[in-house]
């Protein structure tokens, strides 16, 4: 017979705290996620209302970034932190709950940019690029999304031609996460030989970032368009191990992994304040919070807060032991995205007319949970890819 009992009984518990998830977690994780969840509550969180209203982020939170080693943390060497995936994913959710737009800078910097130049790079442009990327002194993005090639990489217009030894880029990237704020351009173009990645110093002549203006979701975010009109780059500039689609579509498995997490970070922070709110908020002479209605929605959202979370560290242990399948990450980033988008929506319903303003998260998460259903593979992607790993048919075209 066990002799082990269950701990103390609280009287309250936060959603997680119930699913004891901290369990799965080892004391560096803990500390990781603690750390960040501490950055996030002192200096990003007095500030993301008003990033958020004005449409901008400061490109110097890069090196505070940097200084808490977030950029390309599980990448090991050149500058970087080498932490495991889960700890890495544990940051993303904990930057994702003060804003999607805190993750997305941290995922693309370090799932897209430096990893593509970690994973494709030859070694000059890894010691050139990557300890600058780690610190935040250099800012990177990431450009394979066209006008017309969203969800269809495949059909990228980009080219890049040979001219020489040179290469020369013409062509337009859209949606472009940080594309103002980078110094240097991981671009994907297609060529004779199909498609190769491209380092673009963004001060090379012909390269044009144009601002998105007047969005609705990822506020706290810089979104570009990238315009490339005959950009001539050395031969050295192309990413000596990238051959074909599959190299971005690498990346994007690194940054696709950081989303199962942060978007639970996003659900967690909605629900959070929800439960807080419908404890201080008395309707019909009684708090909301001890009402039916209101306990039912908790309850639910809570049961796929906790699933997500279960969900997000055992694809988490998976990539740590052999490498997580694109697939398995599919699951992870439809699933959870999915899940925190209806908690995030859910937890505005509680706030009544409250819930409309920027005072409250949870409008602020469900609009940004808009762009992260859309970036990194849509859902529609993600369903066909588990489709096709479970019919071995492709139904994409
Ligand atoms: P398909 O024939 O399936 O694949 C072509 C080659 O690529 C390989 N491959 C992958 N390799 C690694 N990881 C993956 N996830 C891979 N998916 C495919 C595949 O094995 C094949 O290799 P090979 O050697 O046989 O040639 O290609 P397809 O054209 O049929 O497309 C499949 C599809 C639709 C799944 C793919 O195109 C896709 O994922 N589309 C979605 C595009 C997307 O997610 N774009 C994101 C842009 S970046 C972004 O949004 C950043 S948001 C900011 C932030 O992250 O915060
Ligand atoms: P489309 O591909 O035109 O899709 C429109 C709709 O059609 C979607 O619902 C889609 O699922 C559906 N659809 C498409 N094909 C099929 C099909 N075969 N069957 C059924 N339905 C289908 N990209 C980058 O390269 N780098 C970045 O840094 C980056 N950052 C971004 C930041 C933000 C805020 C946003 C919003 C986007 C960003 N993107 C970035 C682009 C993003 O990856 C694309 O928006 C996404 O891949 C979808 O492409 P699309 O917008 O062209 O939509």
């Amino acid at each position: 017979m066990s002799t082990t009992t269950a701990p103390a009984k609280k009287d309250i518990y936060t959603p997680l705290e119930l699913f004891g998830t901290d369990r799965l977690l080892d004391s560096d994780e803990r500390d990781i996620a603690a750390t960040v969840r501490k950055f996030v509550d002192t200096r990003l969180r007095p500030n993301v209302e008003d990033w958020f209203e004005s449409g901008t982020l400061p490109k110097e939170l890069g090196k505070e970034f940097g200084d808490m080693g977030l950029l390309g943390m599980h990448l090991q060497g050149y500058g970087c932190a080498g932490t495991n995936a889960v700890s890495y994913g544990l940051a993303c959710m904990e930057l994702e709950a003060g804003d999607s737009g805190f993750r997305s800078f941290v995922s693309v910097q370090g799932s897209l940019s430096m990893f593509s130049i970690y994973r494709y790079g030859s070694e000059e442009q890894k010691n050139e690029w990557l300890p600058r990327l780690a610190t935040g002194e250099a800012i990177g993005c990431f450009g394979l999304t066209e006008p017309d090639f969203g969800s269809n990489p495949a059909g990228m217009r980009t080219r890049a031609r040979r001219d020489g030894s040179d290469w020369v880029l013409d062509g337009t990237k859209m949606w472009i996460t940080n594309g103002n704020l980078a110094d240097v351009a991981t671009v994907w173009a297609q060529t004779d030989d199909g498609v190769r990645g491209f380092l673009v110093p963004t001060d090379t002549p012909g390269f044009t970032a144009n601002v998105i203006h007047k969005k609705l979701s990822l506020r706290a975010s810089v979104t570009s368009e990238l315009v490339l009109d005959n950009v001539r780059l050395p031969a050295s500039a192309q990413l000596p191990e990238a051959t074909g689609l599959g190299a971005p579509l690498s990346c994007l498995n690194e940054a696709r992994f950081g989303i199962v997490f942060g978007a639970l970070g996003a659900a967690r922070d909605s629900l959070e304040t929800a439960i807080a709110y419908a404890s201080e908020r008395e309707v019909f002479d009684r708090p909301l919070s001890s009402f039916q209605l209101s306990q039912e929605k908790l309850a639910n959202m809570t049961l796929e807060l906790g699933k997500g979370m279960l969900l997000a560290v055992h694809l988490g242990r998976i990539k740590d032991a052999e490498g997580a399948r694109p697939e398995q990450i599919s699951l992870g980033k439809l699933n959870n995205v999915r899940e925190a988008l209806a908690i995030a929506r859910e937890c505005r319903t509680l706030l009544g007319g409250s819930g409309i303003t920027l005072e409250y998260s949870p409008l602020r998460h469900a609009n940004n949970l808009e762009s992260v259903l859309t970036y990194e593979g849509t859902s529609e992607m993600h369903l066909l890819s588990i489709g096709r790993a479970l019919t071995g048919q492709a139904a994409f075209r």
